[in-house]
């Protein structure tokens, strides 16, 4: 009896143990199952939300193909610099302009996220979940940049002032293009594109057709 009664205590923890195993090994390809490629590690951002953040998604090999109200995108800045506009959340669905995922054939579902932002940080963490999920499925490091130097939800007269003393350094901050150096050719046409922009200028996210847009769930 008292072998049969070992013999079960270790069938029970072999059981116990597999079991941990399985599960162990289940959530390591829960998460190596999405494979997400960022558009860029550099992205530039505007107090308008008119600065999009792209990642294309796929899940299994395949484009994973959601509502965009169903997947996250959280960003926080570990360093100084980046400024919210009001009523700006750091953690929201994808927006897309059309009535479903587009899918790229070199990348995958491609979603988009804009976000209303001014000044720059160079540390910030990305994150992307699916609605109801706290735990990331993905997670990259990411500087952000946007032409509101001054981070005070305006881009005016202000900002051109900061600018121009940067020319011709490697400053990140003004380095709207993201090629190294800041230039007043390529890097002031994107602060020309942008100026006069404002927080309460919101033209990023306009014509909203979320209400419209169809579910494509993948089996
Ligand atoms: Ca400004
Ligand atoms: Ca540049």
């Amino acid at each position: 009896m008292l072998l049969r009664g070992c013999d079960l205590m270790k069938t029970v923890t072999s059981l116990i143990l597999i079991a941990f195993i399985c599960v162990t090994l289940l959530s390591a390809n829960a998460y190596s199952q999405y494979q997400v490629c960022p558009e860029t590690t550099c992205f530039l951002a505007c107090p308008a939300g008119d600065a999009s953040f792209c990642f294309c998604i796929n899940y299994n090999g395949e484009p994973l193909q959601l509502h965009p109200s169903q997947v996250y995108m959280k960003i926080e800045c570990y360093s100084e610099g980046l400024y919210f506009c009001p009523g700006e959340l750091n953690d929201k669905p994808a927006y897309l302009r059309t009535d479903e995922c587009v899918v790229n054939p070199e990348c995958g579902a491609e979603y988009c996220w804009y976000f209303q932002l001014g000044g720059c940080c160079d540390e910030v963490l990305i994150s992307l979940h699916l609605a109801g999920d706290p735990d990331p499925f993905y997670t990259m490091w990411a500087l952000i940049k946007t032409p509101d130097f001054n981070g005070d939800g305006n881009i005016n007269l202000s900002d051109l002032g900061l600018f121009g003393p940067k020319v011709g350094t490697t400053d990140a901050c003004y380095d709207l293009n993201c090629d190294g150096t800041v230039d007043s050719v390529h890097d002031y046409a994107i602060l020309e594109d942008h100026y006069l922009h404002a927080c309460d200028e919101p033209i990023g996210v306009e014509g909203s057709t979320w209400g419209s847009i169809k579910s494509i769930y993948k089996e």
